[in-house]
């Protein structure tokens, strides 16, 4: 697979600031902050702030560092945001997996019951 990122997607201009976001919380190598069409009372995107178009991507090419950085900002989304009655994780991928923004996201969506996890057809 050859990854090409597109660095005029809307997150990597949230990244550099262009854009405004609210956060929830931040480190080193990952940025998470509400999802301007909340499908939820809790929807929260977990991005890296490297470069990366999809969730393979970054499981292929980043450093351990990242990666790390990347799991512990979502423990910490959970715990600040109380998810205690679960949540789910939702990571989009290219075409078929209906990827709107091409830099990895990982949704977190919370605070109802969600529902069977897809509907229509297999
Ligand atoms: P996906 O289909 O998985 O690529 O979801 C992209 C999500 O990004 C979608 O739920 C809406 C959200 N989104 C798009 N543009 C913006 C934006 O400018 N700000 C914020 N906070 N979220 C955005």
């Amino acid at each position: 697979m050859k990854y090409v990122y597109d660095d005029q997607n809307i997150f990597a201009k949230i990244l550099r600031g262009e854009i405004p976001n609210q956060t929830v919380f931040e480190n080193a190598h990952t940025l998470a902050f509400r999802d301007i069409n909340a499908q939820a009372p809790v929807h929260i995107l977990v991005i890296p702030k490297g470069p990366y178009m999809s969730l393979d991507h970054f499981a292929r090419d980043a450093s351990d560092d990242e990666l790390v950085g990347f799991m512990k900002a979502v423990a910490e989304v959970c715990r600040l945001e109380g998810v205690d009655a679960g949540f789910r994780a939702v990571a989009n991928s290219r075409e078929d997996g209906v990827q709107d923004v091409p830099h990895y996201h990982l949704h977190i969506l919370a605070g109802r019951n969600l529902g069977p996890m897809l509907v229509g057809q297999t």
